[in-house]
């Protein structure tokens, strides 16, 4: 059976109470970028960036995953041929509604050293002092990727997107990259392709199809 590569992004966790970026009164109304998702605002206002994200934390903390996240792990688990998740989100309902998932930009249950790289379950509160577990520097950081910071696994991504025979993207708004490209990859390779989102993106051109509505109806709908 032909490889299915799926890219999620905030609006799959909407439903579940977590805030999206670019919606009204998503998180970019109410910070800006260039305050905590930069290496220049780390550098500059560290203990800003560290509440940003300790409070985003907590609210992942307490949040379900929804009946999207939870198609996704079944289809994950019955579909014969690889299903490849990529997400662009940083909380965990992925993982808690039973799929194995790549997170492109990093997890909020992680901390980072930003002087050896090592990774250590993140504490409920992280703070520039923690020492790294392992090096002892006083340099942990989210272990997230901000604008002007490479996405991770990269390589693998590439490599997926080479193979696949259907891209789906679900609840992202098509405006950062490199996620933003990937339809044109999958394209590229001969993939046919579906957008899942609320309403229409910025890339909905991209697609063959494009369905509208919440995740909550049109993952399940198309995953049974
Ligand atoms: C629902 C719903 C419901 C709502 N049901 N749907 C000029 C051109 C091209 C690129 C660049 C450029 N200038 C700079 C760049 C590069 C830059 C970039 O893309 N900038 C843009 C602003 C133009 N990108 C980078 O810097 C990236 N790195 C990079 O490019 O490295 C070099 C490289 C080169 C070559 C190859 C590879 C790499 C890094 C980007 C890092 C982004 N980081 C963040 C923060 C992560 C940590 C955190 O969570 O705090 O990632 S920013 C934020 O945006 C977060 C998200 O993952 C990301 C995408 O947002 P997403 O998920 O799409 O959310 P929204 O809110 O935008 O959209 C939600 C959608 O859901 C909407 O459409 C709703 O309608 C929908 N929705 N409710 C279904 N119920």
């Amino acid at each position: 059976m032909r490889p299915i590569t799926i890219l999620t992004g905030a609006g799959i966790s909407a439903e579940s109470g977590i805030a999206t970026f670019r919606d009204p009164g998503g998180i970019w109304a109410q910070y800006d970028i260039e305050d905590v998702a930069t290496p220049q605002a780390f550098a500059r206002n560290p203990e800003l960036v560290f509440d940003f994200y300790n409070m985003r934390r907590e609210k992942v903390r307490g949040a379900k995953p929804n009946a999207a996240h939870h198609a996704l792990g079944r289809l994950q688990k019955s579909w014969p041929g690889p299903v490849h998740i990529i997400t662009q989100n940083v909380d965990d309902l992925h993982e808690k509604g039973g799929a194995k998932v790549i997170h492109m930009h990093g997890q909020h249950s992680t901390a980072l050293c930003a002087a050896c790289g090592h990774r250590w379950p993140a504490p409920p509160a992280m703070d520039l002092h923690d020492p790294c577990p392992d090096c002892r520097q006083p340099a942990t950081r989210p272990d997230v990727v901000w604008f002007g910071e490479m996405p991770y696994h990269m390589e693998r991504i590439g490599e997926i997107l080479e193979r696949t025979a259907l891209f789906v993207s679900i609840g992202t708004s098509g405006a950062v990259y490199p996620a933003a490209g990937f339809v044109r990859l999958a394209r590229a390779a001969g993939a046919e392709t579906l957008e899942l989102n609320l309403e229409p993106s910025e890339i909905t051109p991209l697609f063959d199809t494009s369905r509208h509505g919440p995740a909550t109806e049109l993952v399940p709908a198309w995953v049974e």
